[in-house]
Parts: structure tokens; C-alpha cells; sequence
């Protein structure tokens, strides 16, 4: 194929793929099959593999394109993106109709009403029909250029149909069928989950790499124009209309309204109907529509006054009070699960709520088989509002929490002026398993592939026994890949990403260890404090009251917790299997001045005179931080006997190398000041 006809029917491709890409995303009414549109992708690959100088940053097959960003650049916004006012209830719409009818004179006003999508809002810049440039309200004024993200949404027009110069203002959003779908599959990987779908949204949006966007199933309304040169209109109805024909996925329930009282009824009707909707909403957004009256109107210090959010309150649902799981966790507390009749809320599924303690049973008089009224407090976290007694036909039976741990049998202590049951046998089952949890959550020592399933498999199956253990799992290869769901890869991964927690800087295994009062702020300060798990555990009362942040209470745990000795059989097995014991951040009150401040540092062969960790160890207190292997970033290479492929690897990449007795020097030196 020459040149030309290629061109030709490139073009030809991309429009028809755009066409049907608005049709399935936009429309919602598609006119080909999956495989038929995938066919039309393929063949633009082709030609264009085949002529790259043809490839245009809007072709549709540069939705998902470029390297990870080594930051969001600065975009300043030229017409300012405001925020909205609130309205909490009817009264507050009614005062906002006063007001408005009242600016303009009397004269008639309509309404225009819109579902408040609850995502994050953007702006999206079209130069002569083609976009160029997306980006985040920020502050208002300036927000942050995350147009690679935004490309990655496909009911986004890479180019409108008429090549106009359009600053159009929207909410990309994730629907609650992609946000539920990725909360499951971050649960399996014992990843943190995301609070609601508005949060899914940004954090996919604030990623560096543009493959984590795409692969996010994000979508996008638009409801203002910021700029807009070579067209005019003269209300909002009108700017949402030509939205529509320029291509845009513009939110068709949207209403006019004359009178106030027939606007609060189709709110009303939308604070029944919310649930139906596919996608969440936080509210409704009322606007006057005449541009003219919105310009009489004016705006406050940061918002319009021609327009204003009405909030729906928290949804809650009534659901059936199944049963009470009662649960052990790490510090051996005991607390009721209530288990509920799965039912859709806010966006996810309802199947547990905690209750807390037993005293919150007892206060709302919880009984098994109860109708409850549940919502999400703060948006995520699942709570009974209230009983419904008049809904009891009898057959509810009354709930006893037990008085042994349902784990390991042993009686169930309250300590004195605590609410709290406590299982307090150091052996029990629940107390390690849970304890393993959390050695290998996120803030501690962060293995990946490790989730609470995994863990707890592992223990039942008896592959582990504590955290050490987890340390020697590669000798047990074998039986990891008769687990269920462990193949050849998943059990490689695993292996790899407890072999690299090794290497974690100290604060990490310190919070790890889970002991008592010692949380993710507090192993900090001691990692940076003392430098060397070694040194933290010779630590005196005084040294540890010493720091600001150590209260006697913690103090005592501390000194409790290293003087047992299973604590010290499991700290040498975990030096033994090679966990690094020593901080590698750098010194937080000492930091600039040291020698090695803010340097990236690679050990490599073996030195004479000192072991890995304690060199280590050394650099850490000169500020620097040390890390695996030689890269771009490395500052400093320290080469012993036998330095093999990372000193070669410093040299081609021009990285500074030191001997064992520059290195030696730097210490004394260091002490000598
Ligand atoms: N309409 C959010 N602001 C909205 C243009 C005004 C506005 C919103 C809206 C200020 C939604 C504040 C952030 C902002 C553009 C400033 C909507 C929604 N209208 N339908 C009146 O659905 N979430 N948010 N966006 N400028």
C-alpha cells in the first residue's frame, strides 16, 4: 500500500472507530460487536505500525500510550473553576430561590437541575477540535495536567466534530460496577480498598502511569464550558446542548424548572431513585440558566451565586440481623461482627457491620433475626443506626457473647475500666494468625501477595508458625504449590516479595512485630532514634523516655516485649534468614550535614573489617540510604573483595565507587567532628 491510500484509510478507520467508540460509550447504544470494533483496532494498528509518521496524538489507538511521568506538571486554569455552595434541606433551596428571584428583579427564572456526579471534577481543553490537554481542578486556579489519565477514558472525544477552541468542564467518575470489581480484586491482593467510588476515580487519575488509568474502566460527564471561542450561547441548556453535538457524554436527566416546588420534588424523586443509578451521586446541582441573569447574579468570594449543591444525606437501608461472628484479633480483643443480609448500599454490598463491643449490643437492644437500619459512616465503614422493634415477630432470639475465646477455648478476661474482652493466652491460634497479618500489611513489612486469605492458609495448613517462618517458606516449595490457588507464578511472586521485605528499613519490621502500643509513628522515631534493631533492644527506661514521642507506657512495653525470651529466639531467626535490622532513611534531626545526607548507597563484594549489616548500619547514621542494586539513581557505590557485576554496572553508568578504606576514612572522619 502506497502512502496516500494508507493516509486514506487511516483516516477512514479512526473515524469510524471514534463513531462506534461514541456509540457503545457515549450513546450506550452500540451498532457492531465487541469483535467487529476490535477488528476496526487492529487494522489501524497494522497501518499504523506500518507508516508510524502517520501516527496523530488523537488516533484512538494513542488512548493508552507513553511512559509513566516522572510528576503532573502545573496547569494554570484561564477562567477559574469555582466551587458550589450547599443546600442541606428544602428550607436552604427555598432561601436560594428567594435570593435569586430577588437579584434578577422579579423576573421569571428557570432551573436547570443536574444530578451532582460524585467523582473528580476537570477541565478539558479542545484547540481547533482536538484536545490537548486535560487536568484537575486543584485549587481552582491551578490543578495538574493529567491529560495521558484522561485520554484513557473512551467516551472522551479525542476530536469533536467541530473544530472549535473549547475549555469544557466535567467529572470523570468511576461506575459502581468497576468500583466494586476493583475492591474485589485489591481485597484478594490484600491491597488497601478504596473508601467509595469518588476516591477510585482520583487515585486511578493521580497515577504517574497511564496503564493504571486505563486499566480502571473510568468515565466522564461534562456540565460547563470554561472558554469557549468561535460559538456563542446564552444559557446553560444551550452549553449543554452544544456539549452533546460536539460529542460530549452530557447526563440526560437533567430538568428545567420554573417553580421551586416542582425542582424539590425532582430532587426528592432522585433521593428515592439514587440507588438504580449505575454510577454514584452526592447530590443534586441546581443552576440558573439565563447567562445574562447568572451575570446580575455575580458570585460570593469562591462561588456563584447563581448556582448551588443540594446534598443528599447518607444513604441507609434496612436489612436483616442474620447472626454475630465473634472475632479474635492480634492484641487478643474480642469484638462482634454482625452478619447481615447482604443488601446494595452507597455503591457496594452490605454484608458485615462491626458492632464494636458488647455494651453497643446491649445498648440498641440488638436481637438475632432483628430488621436493622444500616448506613456507611464516613462513606465506607458499614454501622447499625438503629433496631426496628415493630418490625420483631418473635421468632428474634437474644444474643450472649461468649465467655471463651471461640478460638482456643480459654476463658475471656475484661481488664479492669476496659469495655473490651480480651483472649490473653499467648498460644492462641487467633492472636498469631492475626499477628502474621499484620507483620505483612501495608504499613509494615508491606509483602506483597500476602493478603489475610493467603496468611491464613498458610498457618492452617501449619507452613507457618510465626512470622520467621515466612523467612524460610522458599525451603518449602513444594508444598506452597499444593495450596489452593497457587501456581508456579503466584508462588514464585510471593517468594520474591518476601525475599525483597528483607531488605525494608527497620521501622518497618519494628512496627511489624506488633508490640503492644508501639504503632507505624512510633517504630519510626525509634528506628531513627536508635539506628539498629540491637541497639533498640539494649535500650534503657531513660533512653527510651528520652524521646518526646515515648511515653512511660510505651517505654514499659518496649522493655517487656524484648525481655521475653521467645522474642529473642525469633529475632535471631529472623537475622539469621537475613532480615535487615538497621534504619535506612535518613536521620531526621541530623540530616543535612551529614556526609552521606540524602545519597542513594549500593554495597557490593564483602568487606574486611565489617559484616553487610553493620555497614549497613554505618551508613545509615551518615545519612544515607541503602539500597539493592545499582541504577540511575545510585550515588554512591562501596566495592569490596570480589565486587562482580553491580561495580561493573556503576562504572558503565558513571556511578562515583569507593573502596572498604575510603569508606573507612569517611567514618572516622565522621567521628573525629
Ligand atoms: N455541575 C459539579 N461546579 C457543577 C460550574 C459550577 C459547577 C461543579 C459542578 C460551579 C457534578 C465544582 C467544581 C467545578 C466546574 C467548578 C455538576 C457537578 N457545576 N453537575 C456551577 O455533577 N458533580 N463542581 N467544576 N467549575
Amino acid at each position: 500500500m502506497d502512502r496516500q491510500t494508507a493516509e486514506q484509510k487511516i483516516e477512514e478507520l479512526r473515524q469510524q472507530i471514534e463513531y462506534h467508540n461514541r456509540l457503545y460509550f457515549v450513546e450506550d447504544r452500540p451498532e457492531i460487536t465487541d469483535r467487529e470494533y476490535d477488528a476496526l483496532m487492529r487494522q489501524l494498528q497494522e497501518l499504523e505500525s506500518l507508516f508510524p509518521e502517520l501516527v496523530t496524538p488523537d488516533s484512538p489507538t494513542q488512548r493508552v500510550g507513553g511512559e509513566p511521568l516522572p510528576h503532573f506538571e502545573k496547569v494554570e486554569h484561564k477562567v477559574p473553576m469555582l466551587s458550589l455552595g450547599n443546600a442541606f434541606n428544602e428550607g436552604d433551596l427555598r432561601d436560594f430561590d428567594r435570593r435569586v428571584r430577588q437579584a434578577v428583579g422579579d423576573q421569571p427564572v428557570r432551573y436547570v437541575c443536574e444530578l451532582k456526579i460524585d467523582g473528580l471534577a476537570v477541565s478539558l481543553r479542545y484547540e481547533d477540535g482536538w484536545f490537548v490537554r486535560g487536568a484537575t481542578r486543584g485549587d481552582g486556579q491551578t490543578g495538574e495536567d493529567i491529560t495521558q489519565n484522561l485520554k484513557t477514558i473512551r467516551s472522551l472525544p479525542l476530536r469533536l466534530r467541530k473544530p472549535v477552541t473549547i475549555e469544557v468542564r466535567g467529572e470523570a467518575y468511576m461506575p459502581k460496577r468497576a468500583f466494586e470489581k476493583l475492591n474485589r480484586e485489591r481485597e484478594t491482593r490484600g491491597e488497601p480498598l478504596f473508601a467509595n467510588p469518588r476516591n477510585s476515580a482520583a487515585g486511578s487519575l493521580r497515577q504517574l502511569d497511564p496503564k493504571v488509568a486505563a486499566s480502571r474502566e473510568l468515565d466522564i460527564f461534562v456540565y460547563g464550558i470554561g472558554e469557549l471561542i468561535g460559538e456563542t450561547v446564552e444559557s446553560h441548556s444551550e452549553g449543554l446542548a452544544l456539549l452533546e453535538s460536539l460529542g460530549f457524554k452530557v447526563n440526560p436527566e437533567r430538568r428545567v424548572f420554573e417553580q421551586i416546588d416542582e425542582l424539590i420534588a425532582f430532587i426528592n424523586r432522585w433521593a428515592e431513585k439514587r440507588p438504580e443509578l449505575p454510577y454514584e451521586i452526592d447530590g443534586m446541582v441546581i443552576k440558573v440558566d439565563s447567562f445574562a441573569q447568572q451575570q446580575e447574579l455575580g458570585f460570593t468570594a469562591k462561588s456563584p451565586r447563581w448556582a448551588i449543591a443540594y446534598k443528599f444525606p447518607a444513604e441507609e437501608t434496612v436489612t436483616v440481623l442474620e447472626g454475630i461472628e465473634v472475632n479474635v484479633g492480634r492484641t487478643g480483643v474480642v469484638t462482634p461482627t454482625a452478619l447481615l443480609k447482604p443488601v446494595s448500599l452507597a455503591g457496594t454490598t452490605v454484608k458485615r457491620a462491626s458492632l464494636h463491643n458488647e455494651e453497643i449490643i446491649r445498648e440498641k437492644g440488638l436481637m438475632l433475626g432483628d430488621h436493622v437500619v444500616v448506613k456507611k459512616a464516613g462513606d465506607i465503614i458499614p454501622e447499625i443506626v438503629a433496631v426496628l422493634p415493630e418490625r420483631r415477630t418473635g421468632a428474634e432470639r437474644p444474643f450472649q457473647m461468649p465467655t471463651h475465646c471461640p478460638e482456643c477455648g480459654s476463658e475471656l478476661i475484661r481488664f479492669e475500666d476496659e469495655v473490651a474482652l480480651r483472649c490473653i493466652n499467648p498460644d492462641c491460634p487467633a492472636l498469631i494468625r492475626e499477628g502474621i497479618i499484620h507483620f505483612v500489611s501495608r504499613l509494615a513489612m508491606n509483602i506483597e501477595g500476602l493478603g489475610e486469605k493467603v496468611v491464613a492458609q498458610l498457618f492452617e495448613q501449619k507452613l507457618i508458625a510465626s512470622v520467621a517462618d515466612l523467612y524460610y517458606l522458599h525451603e518449602r516449595r513444594d508444598d506452597l504449590l499444593r495450596l489452593e490457588r497457587m501456581g508456579e507464578k503466584s508462588v514464585d511472586n510471593l517468594l520474591q516479595a518476601i525475599e525483597a521485605s528483607k531488605e525494608n528499613s527497620v521501622e518497618r519490621l519494628i512496627f511489624g512485630l506488633g508490640i503492644r502500643l508501639i504503632g507505624a509513628k512510633a517504630a519510626k522515631v525509634l528506628a531513627e532514634r536508635f539506628g539498629h534493631l540491637d541497639n533498640l533492644q539494649r535500650a534503657t527506661r531513660e533512653q527510651l523516655l528520652e524521646i518526646d514521642e515515648i511515653g512511660p507506657k510505651m517505654a514499659d512495653s518496649i522493655l517487656t516485649y524484648f525481655a521475653m525470651p521467645q522474642v529473642q529466639e525469633l529475632l535471631e531467626r529472623l537475622r539469621a534468614a537475613g532480615v535487615n535490622f538497621a534504619y535506612k532513611g535518613v536521620r531526621a534531626e541530623e540530616g543535612s550535614d551529614l556526609p552521606l545526607a540524602g545519597k542513594t548507597v549500593v554495597l557490593t563484594g564483602t568487606l574486611s573489617t565489617m559484616t553487610r549489616q553493620e555497614a549497613e548500619e554505618k551508613i545509615a547514621r551518615l545519612g544515607g540510604k541503602v539500597t539493592g542494586s545499582v541504577s540511575k539513581k545510585t550515588d554512591l557505590v562501596i566495592a569490596g573483595e570480589k565486587a562482580g557485576s553491580k561495580l561493573e554496572k556503576a562504572g558503565k553508568l558513571g556511578v562515583q565507587v569507593i573502596d572498604e578504606a575510603s569508606f573507612l576514612q569517611l567514618l572516622e572522619q565522621q567521628q573525629a567532628d
